[in-house]
């Protein structure tokens, strides 16, 4: 079984890969008004590239098992035997301010608790990246935060279902948007993953209370097993030593900083990984800038670093901490030798 991500930009023939091999997608850069094809679950990205000369990139996850698609409980999926894709969106519109909470941190609940009765339901129950899109994820309403309030609901959402909160939870990124419903994209499969932490950092479901009431439900990495392949989902990772920000200000110290971070949970990953070694410079980045003037400092910095060979996609988005200028994820797939 083999799964890999294969990304464009501009708009190539995508839609020409098709046919049963596709998992699902990611189209970046995307207007508020496309809609995603009707056989295959799409997150839809709003935020602009970066220095990129397509205004559109699509990363395709695809495998080399048929898969099949279905919908549940408005979640658009694909799976084969190992593995599932879906995307979920949800207005918070659709909620009412109240004791349960506000809009944002009930969508939030809603969504994850919709996603695991579906992964439970499909026998495919270990969610190992989850990709967090929200609006205005900054901002403050009644007093917290819009990033706290989907924590809360999230947190939430893992006990209800007796999931644990800490230690074994997947790899994620939570990103802001201008405007559009919560939109969540998700990578799960049967077996359990190899949680990675960053011996730099606290792990993020150890904040302390200063950063929001519930702590954020993620890992700094995944290693994720299947038959003769290896894969590494490293979170969005910043500018953040201990659980404190830091270069608050200075974007090529926070780029140099989250790539620190990065090259610190790859050191990890090649301490815990039994296969070939990991290294930066095969990784594919997105990277997410707060704001698109910082474009040319970073693009620098993670040449510098990283090389230009790599995929690397730059994206005008807002970070979940106001103080974060940036966030740096990445992956890669390792070909295994079949035992
Ligand atoms: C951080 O390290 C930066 O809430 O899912 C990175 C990756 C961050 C994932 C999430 C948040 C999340 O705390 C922010």
């Amino acid at each position: 079984m083999k799964l890999v991500c294969r990304c464009d930009a501009g708009l190539p023939p995508l839609d020409a890969v098709g046919g049963p091999y596709v998992l699902g997608s990611a189209r970046l850069g995307c207007g508020p008004d496309e809609s995603p094809p009707a056989d295959s679950p799409r997150q839809m990205i709003t935020a602009p590239l970066l220095g990129s000369a397509h205004a559109v990139a699509q990363e395709v996850w695809l495998t080399d098992e048929a898969c099949r698609a279905g919908e549940f409980a408005g979640i658009r999926f694909r799976r084969n035997a190992h593995v599932l894709f879906g995307v979920l969106e949800i207005d918070e519109q659709a909620f009412a301010d109240g004791p349960s909470g506000q809009p944002l941190q009930q969508a939030a609940a809603e969504a994850y608790r919709r996603i695991f009765r579906l992964l439970d339901a499909e026998g495919l129950p270990q969610l190992w990246r989850a990709w967090n899109y929200l609006a205005d994820i900054n901002q403050v309403t009644n007093g917290l935060e819009r990033y706290r309030q989907f924590n809360i609901g999230r947190h939430d959402a893992f006990l209800a279902v007796n999931r644990a909160a800490v230690g074994n939870v997947p790899a994620a990124c939570a990103i802001g948007l201008r405007r559009g419903a919560l939109s969540i994209a998700f990578l799960a499969g049967r077996t359990p993953a190899q949680p990675l932490e960053n011996p730099r950092q606290i792990s993020a479901y150890h904040y302390p209370v200063d950063y929001g009431p519930r702590s954020p439900t993620f890992s700094r990495a995944l290693l994720v097993a299947l038959p003769g392949q290896e894969s590494l989902f490293i979170s969005g990772t910043a500018s953040i030593v201990g659980h404190r920000t830091v270069h608050v200000g200075d974007i090529g110290g926070q780029c140099r900083e989250a790539l620190n971070n990065i090259a610190a949970v790859v050191g990890e990953a090649n301490r815990l990984s039994s296969g070939v070694a990991y290294s930066p410079a095969e990784l594919s980045y997105r990277v997410y800038l707060r704001q698109a003037d910082d474009f040319p400092i970073a693009r620098a910095v993670l040449d510098d670093a990283v090389g230009k060979a790599g995929g690397i996609v730059f994206v005008e988005a807002d970070i979940c901490r106001s103080d974060l200028l940036v966030e740096i994820e990445a992956t890669a797939v390792h070909s295994l030798p079949i035992a």
